[in-house]
This record gives C-alpha cells, sequence and structure tokens, in this order.
C-alpha cells in the first residue's frame, strides 16, 4: 500500500469516529405572573437578542405556551437554562426554561 494510500485509510477511520455533538433547544414557559419587560431582558441578555427579536419570541411563548430561544450543545443550553431560572429566581418571578434534545 502507498504511503498516500495508508494516510487515506487512516483518515477514514478517523472520520468514522467524528460524529457531530447532539443539539439542545432551549425553550421558554409561559407563566401568568412573570412580566413580559422582564421576559425581553431576560432574552436579550441571556440569548443576544435585538430587543425587536426578543420581543418577538416573548410574544410567541406568550400566545403559544412555549417557544425556542436557540440552539446549542448540552453544556452551553444547560448553562442559559441555569442563568434564566437564576435571575428569575433573583428577582423571585416564576419564569421556566427547559431544553429538550432536537
Ligand atoms: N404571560 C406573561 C404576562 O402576561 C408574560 C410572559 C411571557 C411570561 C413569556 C413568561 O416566558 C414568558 N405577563
Amino acid at each position: 500500500m502507498s504511503n498516500r494510500e495508508q494516510q487515506g485509510t487512516v483518515l477514514e477511520a478517523e472520520k468514522a469516529k467524528v460524529k457531530p455533538p447532539p443539539l439542545y433547544k432551549v425553550m421558554l414557559l409561559n407563566d401568568d405572573y412573570t412580566p413580559m419587560d422582564f421576559v425581553v431582558v431576560v432574552l436579550q441578555t441571556v440569548f443576544a437578542m435585538s430587543r425587536e427579536k426578543a420581543t418577538q419570541v416573548m410574544l410567541q411563548v406568550h400566545r403559544e405556551g412555549m417557544g425556542v430561544c436557540g440552539t446549542y450543545t448540552r453544556e452551553v443550553a444547560v448553562a442559559k437554562v441555569e442563568q434564566v431560572i437564576n435571575i428569575a429566581r433573583k428577582h423571585q418571578h416564576p419564569l421556566q426554561c427547559t431544553m429538550e434534545e432536537t
């Protein structure tokens, strides 16, 4: 086997091992108490949304009960969910956030 062929075999073997990581949707849940303005600020702060995008997502959650804030690798999704829950708790709002594999 030529050097070039050998290298191809090694690269193919490597390629087979490298799978893309699973992705997770981070979702915000509606409730009757969290102020709309607070949800908009959370979406801007935690998910780097513009005020316009954050308002759209907040209204979708308000009307439909749930909305997707973004899609991330597991570690990033866990961190986003924690940030939302912590900031909501700090301000004593019942806002809930969850994640689900895509
Ligand atoms: N339903 C809330 C209200 O009427 C607003 C709200 C929107 C709360 C989105 C949570 O994830 C949420 N004040």
